[in-house]
């Protein structure tokens, strides 16, 4: 549960509508594995992982990056029930995945400095708090079944 203002929630939800998933999610993802690289290991089965050049351009990256990026917009429709939303996600990152979730924290971060680059100035630092705020619960969320 994430507590937005009206206001905050209307900056949310309109910037989202002109994100593009697949160059956005791709980017955030990418950009996790170049600058956190122990998030490489998670992705054995992803190919060529060994420079930025080739994280960037990596098909299953781009792929993988949009999968994600469109389930973080699932938990933009459900911020008052962001756990329910990501109940089931949790349980897999945890028992089946064994992410770390301290791993979600960078994630929300590296987004958050990618919609930066994305928007510019239209990404003002009052959308900023509002992201930040939904990052935090969206990785809260994904925490909460671990044991
Ligand atoms: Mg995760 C699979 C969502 C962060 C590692 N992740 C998935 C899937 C979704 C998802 C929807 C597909 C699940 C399925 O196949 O049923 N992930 C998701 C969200 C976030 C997140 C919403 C954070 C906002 N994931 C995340 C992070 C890591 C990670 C930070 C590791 C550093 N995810 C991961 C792996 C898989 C998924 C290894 C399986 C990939 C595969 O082999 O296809």
């Amino acid at each position: 549960m994430v507590h937005l203002t009206g206001e905050e929630k209307t900056a949310v939800t309109s910037l989202w509508g002109k994100v593009h998933v697949d160059d956005v999610g791709g980017e955030a993802l990418g950009r996790l594995l170049v600058v956190y690289p122990w998030t490489r290991r998670f992705f054995d089965s992803f190919g060529d992982l060994s420079s930025a050049a080739a994280i960037m351009d990596n098909a299953k990256v781009k792929a993988h990056g949009k999968k994600v990026l469109n389930s973080f917009g699932d938990g933009l429709k459900n911020l008052d029930n962001l756990k329910g939303t990501f109940a089931h996600l949790s349980e897999l990152h945890c028992d089946k995945l064994h992410v770390d979730p301290e791993n979600f924290r960078l994630l929300g971060n590296v987004l958050v400095c990618v919609l930066a680059r994305h928007f510019g100035k239209e990404f003002t630092p009052e959308t900023q708090a509002a992201y930040q705020k939904v990052v935090a619960g969206v990785a809260n969320a994904l925490a909460h079944k671990y044991h």
